[in-house]
């Protein structure tokens, strides 16, 4: 049995078929991890979630910001971005089935047997990894709740509060949390969010630095994560693994033997 993990699908089919062909993925045996933001802006979005969906139970899955946006679409809280490519699959028969299979996503995986998190963008400086599966556990049920589901896809939009703290409840907790493990790129030490700078590492804000770059409390867990596609899938602190090589902005599409850290690339070009 092996394990894989691959950066962000952006609706990306063929290169992600073209991984699993070179490492001959058995889904049978072999478990593969997606750090999320599966569909939207690629080519093939509802044809990649089918195809996910149809292996499901081979999937270890994490959702992204992409997810979630797609899900606020589908409960018709938010519209259509201009570069959205969610219209194949909001339109599809089986479009009911693949949103009830997303909602039961996690935010973030531990893998205690490899001391591995598998998280869309990030771990915050300031938490454990007990601390971080307790909170996004917290935004998980509520993904699951067909009661909650709604007030809470309305009200995750939003860039404040810009901090965790513990005192924080209902919709801003629940907020801070999702931009921690969906949407960070840079904070301070104490988990200060900076969310408008999207560029490489030469682009901190003052003041700010990249997430994994602050002493963190995480430490001796590795952190495998996707989202940030200007880092181009490099990353050299210890421990941390980007996955998003950018492959739906022309870059390559990353994949990771979970245990070797042996990686392998397809060329996105032909999509
Ligand atoms: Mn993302």
């Amino acid at each position: 049995m092996a394990v894989y993990a691959i950066g962000d699908l952006h609706g990306c089919l063929d290169p992600l078929k073209c991984l699993l062909a070179d490492v001959r993925f058995d889904p049978a045996k072999d478990r593969l991890w997606l750090v999320g933001d599966l569909a939207n802006r690629g080519p093939q979005p509802l044809e990649t979630l089918r195809y996910l969906y149809g292996m499901r139970e081979s999937l270890d899955i994490v959702l992204g910001n992409h997810d979630l946006h797609l899900l606020a679409v589908y409960y018709n809280i938010d519209r259509q971005k201009k570069n959205d490519t969610l219209r194949d699959i909001l339109e599809a028969d089986d479009c009911a089935d693949l949103m009830k299979w997303l909602r039961q996503q996690k935010l973030v995986r531990y893998d205690a047997e490899r001391r591995t998190a598998l998280v869309h963008a990030g771990i915050p400086p300031q938490w454990t990894i007990e601390k971080a599966l307790k909170r996004a556990a917290e935004v998980e049920t509520i993904l699951q709740d067909d009661a909650q589901i709604v007030e809470f896809l309305d009200g995750m939009y939003g860039n404040d509060p810009a901090k965790w703290n513990g005192s924080l409840e209902g919709i801003e907790r629940l907020r801070v949390i999702t931009n921690y493990f969906t949407r960070m790129r840079f904070c301070t030490a104490e988990g200060k969010l900076e969310l408008k700078s999207k560029e490489g590492l030469d682009t901190a804000p003052i003041g700010y630095a990249p997430w994994f770059a602050h002493p963190r409390k995480s430490e001796g867990t590795r952190i495998l994560f996707g989202h940030w596609a200007a880092l181009e899938g490099r990353c050299d602190a210890p421990d941390i693994e980007a996955l998003d090589g950018g492959c739906v902005w022309g870059g390559r599409m990353t994949l990771m033997d979970v245990d070797s850290n042996q990686r392998t690339e397809c060329s996105c070009a032909s999509t």
